[in-house]
């Protein structure tokens, strides 16, 4: 391939050959990093070869933003307090489909890709589903070409980095940025002042004499724009993910200066930059600080004025803004994206209210990714009317509009009212963020079949009523490209072999393995890549625990955050009854098992933690036993994360979703373990009843109550003492939990874990799953004998888990919610 060339003669740095890469890499080291081969590390060396790929994300990034501002397309931006991105170097190549061709070059140079690949932390500004799920949205929105950007923060510490000490989970400072981000450019004339605390003041038009407002006497803090290129698959498009750093007002800090205030104006600008310091590490429980309503507000006001400034560059007449505009809320976080839009409409456009209600109602969507009722935002209303006064009072506005249309509708049912308001009343006051978030957006949408069906049957069953419209279903989804073609280069390889590459964009294409899941030869090549990768996991895990682990055993994973609705304890559990059955009869014939957990709880989240405690100490016992533990290890892998789950994932054969039927809005584990050739042991909860429907009832093990069955058993009075009296290994383990078997050195260590499966109702229904989580356990142990079927089951997976592309999920949000169309570029 000929080289490009300037009309100068000065090669322009976008050739994707091997030759121009490896003149590439070389270049940079001397004349970008000032680096020769004495003096470079492993870390110039990584960020080598991630300056030559930005050298031809860059030049396709400025292209595809003209494009979008040429054809002057509806924008969509997606709004999100997490991105959980992992790695990106992997990424960047899988997407711009030069694999083969940098490994080439750096073979030139002798330079060794794992290695270099190795140097690279992970961006970990997200805590779990949420957050993952944002950044495999990135990477479809760039692939099927929809003129996307994200808008989220940049913190100084994503998610902490968990290391055990003694069994115990221990949270360290995840200094991510510590030699920089090679990754994003910061774009310092890209900066808002974002304004909080002071007051509303009220005043007469000059012009008509309307009562107008204003607010004043605001403190404000800078937000900083860092870009970071999302390339789609293989299709020239790079969209732009925009993070916000905060940074102190320079005005405010020489004010102060003067005054002979220097040592205090610094103070004040810690003050102002702890705004993105860190990502809150809880996930599905609301803390109501008033550091997170800061951060909250300032990725909606910066991206909003980023928003309306792009709007406006194109753009005279505000009406056309839901035709030009559709944002997306990942959960209520960013819901003040409604009263923010007011705002500006009202004050600073000089708008009506009727409408500027119009424009925003049709401008915004909110995504609810839980019924966890301890997860909903409700911001005590002292704190809103102190940071947001002014907006404090457009939700009032909002609200009593709201009550009048209840008011047309039902009559004077104050009941109703309190249940619908926005503004919860009571001793203390609350802003209802998801209440806010139906009023003023224009779809709300639930993440998969089941979770959006309860949605408007229980938690908005009223709201529902009133605008039934409203509410639709987006099943969540993944991305194929990392999930599959970079986390699985075999697997993804042999697919390839058989059925061309058409399934990296259309995963449905994966339907034409279904023939092959009979064929003996493929499945002895697709149990081989199986076990290579269990094998590497097994050397993994003998590096971080000096455990050996055998890779022909059943690796039985569940990875996720820790919670006592995912029942992480049921499993282990599960482990300690096989060791009884072990100890009890060292020569049964079990399938020998590897299970496998990993995964952070909440700092705060006392049982959570104490659930790992105790599953690294029935790993302690069992795996130092050389009476069962060459048919039987259990293992915590430390500092969970997405590297980690592209490492885990394509060595599952068992993966578990087996939380209580209800409580997991979707789950995206359960996708990405199928897609990889795991069968799946859960419940029917979230995604997993869609999997079902798409694998057949043949290929995946269902057990447990439905959600039906536990609201009825919860109606009846659930009471765990029956299944305790009617199990005798139940009763044996948990009876030894109690007496301390799994913990001589403390023996009352877990008596809260006993507390609440036992004397405080259970409220996650361990017990009354168990019995039947114990029989599919068989089940599945019966089926992985048959080695040739357990093969074809999981081949079958394979084939029929396409609807799971976050491609799917994102046209659907497209045509449906956005309506914005997709852009071709020439690649
Ligand atoms: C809210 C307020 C203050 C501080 C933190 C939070 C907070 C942060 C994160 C609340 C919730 C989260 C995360 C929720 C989450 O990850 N939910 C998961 O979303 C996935 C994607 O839709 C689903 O697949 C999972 O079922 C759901 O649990």
């Amino acid at each position: 391939m000929a080289k490009k060339t300037a009309t100068n003669g000065v090669r322009i740095r976008s050739g994707m050959d091997r030759d121009s890469l490896r003149e590439d890499i070389t270049l940079h080291l001397r004349h970008t990093l000032a680096k020769d081969e004495f003096s470079k590390t492993n870390w110039d060396n990584y960020r080598t070869v991630v300056l030559s790929l930005l050298d031809r994300l860059h030049d396709k990034w400025l292209n595809t933003q003209q494009h979008y501002y040429k054809v002057d397309a509806k924008r969509v931006y997606y709004l999100s307090m997490e991105y959980l991105i992992g790695r990106l170097l992997d990424n960047m190549i899988v997407n711009l489909n030069i694999q083969q061709e940098v490994a080439d070059a750096l073979e030139d140079v002798g330079l060794d890709y794992e290695k270099i690949r190795d140097a690279e932390w992970d961006a970990g500004l997200g805590n779990g589903g949420l957050g993952r799920l944002a950044a495999c949205f990135l990477d479809s929105m760039a692939t099927l070409g929809i003129p996307a950007m994200g808008y989220g923060l940049r913190y100084d510490y994503g998610i902490f980095y968990q290391t055990l000490e003694n069994g115990f989970q221990i949270e360290k400072p995840d200094l991510w940025l510590r030699y920089g981000n090679p990754w994003d450019i910061v774009r310092p004339k890209i900066q808002y002042p974002v304004e909080f605390y002071g007051h509303q003041s009220m005043y007469n038009a000059p012009n008509n004499g309307h009562i107008k407002y204003e607010w004043k006497d605001t403190r404000k803090v800078q937000a900083v724009a860092y870009d970071t290129p999302i390339p789609g698959y293989d299709n020239g498009i790079v969209n732009n993910l925009r993070l916000w750093k905060a940074e102190s007002d320079v005005a405010l800090d020489l004010k102060s200066f003067n005054q002979g205030q220097y040592i205090e104006a610094v103070k004040e600008n810690q003050l102002e930059q702890n705004i993105t310091r860190v990502l809150y590490p809880n996930d599905k429980v609301f803390v109501g600080q008033e550091l997170r309503l800061k951060q909250e507000y300032f990725l909606v006001s910066a991206s909003m004025q980023d928003i309306i400034r792009r709007f406006k560059r194109s753009n005279d007449d505000w009406t056309k803004f839901p035709e030009k505009v559709a944002i997306q809320c990942n959960d209520t976080h960013p819901n003040l994206a409604i009263p923010e839009l007011m705002r500006v409409l009202l004050d600073d456009v000089d708008m009506t209210w009727d409408k500027a209600w119009d424009i925003t109602k049709n401008s915004i969507a909110y995504t609810n990714h839980t019924l966890l009722p301890e997860a909903l935002e409700k911001w005590p209303v002292s704190l809103v009317r102190n940071l947001l006064p002014r907006h404090l009072n457009i939700i009032y506005e909002i609200n009593r509009r709201f009550m009048d249309t209840i008011r047309a509708s039902y009559g004077n049912d104050t009941g109703k009212m309190a249940r619908l308001s926005i503004i919860g009343e009571g001793e203390n006051p609350v802003v209802h963020m998801a209440h806010l978030g139906i009023v003023g957006a224009k779809k709300v949408n639930g993440v998969a079949a089941l979770h959006s069906r309860l949605l408007k049957e229980t938690m908005f069953r009223e709201f529902h009523e009133m605008f039934p419209d409203l509410f639709t279903n987006k099943t969540n989804g993944i991305t194929p490209r990392r999930w599959l073609k970079q986390c699985n280069p075999d697997l993804s390889n042999l697919i390839t072999k058989h059925i061309g590459d058409k399934w990296v964009t259309n995963l449905d294409e994966l339907k034409k393995l279904e023939p092959l899941a009979e064929d003996k030869a493929f499945q002895k090549e697709f149990a081989k890549i199986k076990l290579d990768n269990k094998k590497k996991l097994a050397s993994y895990i003998k590096k971080t625990t000096d455990v050996d682990v055998d890779p022909k055993s059943m690796f039985d994973i569940q990875i996720k955050r820790i919670h006592e609705y995912k029942r992480q304890l049921m499993a282990a559990l599960h482990v300690a009854v096989l060791y009884n059955r072990l100890k009890k009869n060292p020569d049964l014939d079990i399938v020998p098992r590897t299970v496998i957990f990993g995964g952070k709880a909440a700092p705060g989240y006392t049982m959570a933690k104490l659930h790992i405690k105790l599953i690294n100490s029935i790993g302690d016992l069992v795996n130092n036993d050389p009476q069962v533990n060459k048919k039987l290890k259990c293992l915590f892998l430390e500092n969970y994360r997405v590297t980690l789950a592209e490492m885990m994932i394509p060595a599952a054969n068992l993966s578990e979703q087996i939380s209580t039927a209800g409580m997991e809005a979707s789950g995206t584990g359960n996708m990405k373990f199928a897609l990889n050739g795991a069968l799946t042991i859960g419940t029917l909860d979230g995604a997993n009843v869609e999997i079902k429907e798409e694998v057949g009832d043949e290929n995946i093990f269902i057990f447990g109550l439905t959600v039906e069955e536990v609201e009825e058993l919860r109606r009846q009075g659930y009471n765990p003492w029956d299944y305790y009296n009617a199990s005798a290994e139940l009763k044996m383990v948990l009876d030894q939990v109690r007496a301390g078997f799994f913990s001589p050195e403390d023996p009352k260590l877990f008596q809260p874990i006993i507390d609440a499966l036992l004397h405080k109702g259970d409220y996650f229904m361990v017990l009354a799953d168990f019995d039947a989580y114990i029989k599919e356990q068989k089940l599945v142990e019966k089926a992985y004998r048959k080695t040739s079927d357990w093969n074809r089951k999981a081949i079958l997976n394979v084939a029929r888990i396409g609807k799971f592309s976050s491609d799917r999920t994102i046209q659907d949000y497209a045509d449906e919610i956005w309506e914005a169309p997709a852009v071709k570029l020439k690649k």
